[in-house]
C-alpha cells in the first residue's frame, strides 16, 4: 500500500483456559411480615432445598437479616431471585430475594 498508509493488524486474544463464568449469590432478606413456613415453602420450591436446609436458611435470615441461599451464573441467579420474590408478592408478602456477584 502507499507510503504513510497505516495498516492495523487486529490482534486476536488467545484464550488458553476457558474462563469460568462469574457466579452470583442469591440472598434472602428478612422482613417482619412473611410467615416462616411460607419462606420455607418458597426455598424448597424455587431452590430445590430439603425441609432441613430451608429451615436453616430461613432462620439464619430471620436472626441475622440476610442469608446466602445459593450461587448461580448471573442470568440464573436473577431469574431465581425474581421468581422467588414474585411467589411472595402473589400472596401479598414483602418477601425479597436479591443477587450480588461473588468476589
Ligand atoms: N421474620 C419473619 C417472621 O418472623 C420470617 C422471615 C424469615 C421472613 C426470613 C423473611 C425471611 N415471620
Amino acid at each position: 500500500s502507499p507510503m504513510s498508509d497505516i495498516i492495523i493488524t487486529p490482534k486476536t486474544r488467545i484464550q488458553v483456559k476457558s474462563d469460568r463464568p462469574r457466579l452470583h449469590k442469591v440472598i434472602l432478606v428478612n422482613d417482619d411480615y412473611t410467615p416462616r413456613e411460607f419462606v420455607v415453602t418458597v426455598l424448597k420450591a424455587e431452590f430445590c432445598m430439603s425441609e432441613d436446609q430451608a429451615q436453616r436458611v430461613m432462620i439464619t435470615a430471620h436472626r441475622r437479616g440476610v442469608c446466602v441461599v445459593a450461587v448461580y451464573t448471573k442470568d440464573v441467579a436473577e431469574a431465581k431471585a425474581t421468581a422467588a420474590t414474585e411467589a411472595g408478592r402473589r400472596k401479598g408478602y414483602p418477601l425479597l430475594f436479591t443477587t450480588e456477584p461473588e468476589e
